[in-house]
């Protein structure tokens, strides 16, 4: 039984030696020599790929491509080239913690969820160091989601989700979305596909900056949703 751990990274030189240093020993102490972790470089200019390359640990390896593409492009091609029977991802700083991919494997394992998405709504402390206005955010954005995307778990921005792999390899061939709204697509072709999701309580433990505009990216996103619908309808 193999695990594949995906991690998406796009210019992450300042934290990514330590992030591998860390899964690496973290994946050794759990799972011995059954698994493999897969960095996906998402056009990185700043030599993140060579710095995890140079670290020459075993089982871990770098696919990517020259051109930035945005996270959802970084984790499909992370995924797709993954060999585990059972394959997650998470975010390069590691935000929802490690102890999170023993729990999702065991969850996976026992067969009954092929699919396992970390939900910070669904935990008491979910949003715990969040400002209100993030949290505000995050909330009403689950809830249009939910409401015009058909989404039906409580968190589908959540960054750790984990399959089983042939699931995963599976769902990720049908999704065509580049950039952060991937993970809606992800959600909505595994309920088209009616297979049974997983809500893991998770929190986040390590905060940095996000990224992420709250009111523009808010817009960009509604776009998205009808494009993602489309694209959904046409599979299977
Ligand atoms: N910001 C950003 N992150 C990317 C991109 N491609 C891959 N990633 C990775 O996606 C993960 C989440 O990024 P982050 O900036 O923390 O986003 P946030 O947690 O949603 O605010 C990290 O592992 C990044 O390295 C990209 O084009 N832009
Ligand atoms: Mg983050």
């Amino acid at each position: 039984m193999k695990i594949s751990v995906c991690v998406p990274m796009y210019n992450e030189s300042s934290i990514i030696a330590d992030t591998a240093a860390k899964l690496h020993r973290y994946m050794t102490e759990h799972f011995e020599n059954d698994f493999e972790i897969v960095f996906a470089d998402d056009g990185s200019r700043d030599g993140s790929a060579d710095i995890v390359n140079s670290l020459g640990l075993s089982g871990v390896r770098v696919v990517g491509y020259e051109k930035n593409q945005g996270k959802g492009c970084a984790v499909r091609t992370g995924v797709l080239a993954s060999e585990g029977d059972i394959v997650m991802f998470t975010d390069a700083d590691l935000a929802y913690g490690m102890d999170i991919i023993e729990e999702a494997f065991k969850i996976l394992v026992k067969g009954e969820y092929p699919v396992l998405v970390a939900s910070r709504a669904k935990h008491k402390d979910g949003y715990e160091g969040y400002t209100p206005i993030r949290k505000l955010a995050s909330r009403t954005y689950i809830k249009v989601l939910n409401l015009f995307g058909g989404i039906k778990i409580s968190d589908a921005q959540c960054g750790f989700k984990g399959f089983r792999g042939d699931i995963a390899r599976r769902i990720f061939s049908h999704c065509q979305t580049n950039n952060f709204a991937f993970d809606l697509e992800v959600i909505l072709i595994a309920q088209k596909m009616n297979l049974r999701i997983y809500e893991l309580p998770a929190k986040i433990i390590n905060h940095r900056e996000s990224k992420v505009n709250v009111i523009k990216d808010a817009f960009k996103m509604l776009k998205e949703i009808s494009r993602i619908k489309k694209n959904v309808k046409k599979v299977i």
